[in-house]
């Protein structure tokens, strides 16, 4: 019975259907017993099918723009940013703005997956490096703006939520994010092969974790300021991760419309720096009064 029903459960999915159901019975780690019921069995087929669903969704082919690793509504699934809480606040004043670029922008570098058939199964289509998302109107996904100097030596205790680096469809998400010095990083593995962390950290103790597909949960944490931690995976070379550790909560990554935001902030005079992977680090010095939100731009140039 139980046979009949896990071949004929299988023939009724096309073949994508059939290896996201057979990897997300795998991913459950579900051992049937001889005596398992059939109601029990088709209870997982049921959820098997709805996370299979999920992953496989497509965004629609573009001719417009390159077809990247993950869209931006992934982008920000998970948390980049920085989440201030009340006990951090530490004034009502603001830092907002984008970050452009102008210049002669990188062409896209194709990326392919089929080393691995794990990765390659999700995506057909041609996908590029994420190292520079440039979007329509110039503005730049991806940095890293924070609060470089001009902070009164006050302690930030790190948030007790950890930050979450996950390893989906064998990219890092997110690409860039930062962390407090004593936050938890919780990398997360969420496809069904093998990855490794690799952090080639020079102040923090630089770590190499390995991950198997069982392996789905790991966690580290950085106990100096550094910007920025490279995070690799050595089995998929197009796999990086960048993460900026500093000892505030003032920092925030620029989103999918290049913007960025500084809350809760003292009244002060401070350096503002803007750091991309491929174009680098700029400044810029920003006083603040009380109460004062004021919004500056970012303009990374390449000839
Ligand atoms: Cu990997």
């Amino acid at each position: 019975m139980i046979q009949k029903l896990w071949q004929r459960t299988n023939d009724s999915f096309d073949q994508n259907f059939g290896a996201a159901w057979l990897r997300n019975f795998r991913l459950l780690h579900i051992k049937l017993p001889n005596g398992a019921s059939g109601f029990w069995l088709i209870l997982i087929s049921v959820l098997s099918f709805t996370f299979g669903c999920r992953q496989n969704e497509q965004p629609a082919p573009s001719n417009a723009t390159p077809q990247r690793a993950f869209e931006p509504n992934q982008l920000f699934s998970l948390q980049s940013d920085s989440v201030i809480t009340a006990k951090q606040a530490a004034g009502s004043s603001a830092i907002r703005g984008r970050v452009l670029f102008k210049g002669q922008a990188p062409t896209p570098k194709p990326i392919s997956m089929h080393q691995d058939p794990a990765c390659a199964v999700e995506r057909e289509e041609q996908i590029y490096s994420e190292d520079v998302v440039l979007n329509a109107d110039n503005t730049l996904t991806n940095v890293f703006v924070y609060i470089k100097e001009g902070l009164a030596q006050q302690h930030y205790a790190a948030p007790a939520e950890p930050k979450v680096l996950d390893q989906h469809h064998c990219r890092y998400l997110p690409r860039v994010f930062g962390i407090q010095v004593g936050q938890t990083l919780k990398i997360l593995n969420s496809d069904p092969t093998f990855h490794n962390v690799h952090a080639s950290a020079q102040k923090n103790k630089a770590f190499n974790l390995g991950m198997s597909k069982v392996e789905k949960v790991k966690t580290r944490t950085f106990d100096q300021t550094e910007v920025m931690i490279p995070l690799r995976c050595n089995v998929h070379p197009w796999m990086s991760a960048y993460a900026g550790v500093i000892d505030h909560p003032f920092y925030s990554v620029t989103d999918s419309t290049g913007s960025f935001k500084l809350q809760a902030m003292p009244a002060g005079e401070y350096v503002v720096a803007a750091w991309h992977e491929v174009f680098g680090s700029i400044e810029q010095k920003i006083k603040l009064a009380d109460n004062e939100t004021k919004t500056v731009d970012f303009i990374f140039t390449r000839r």
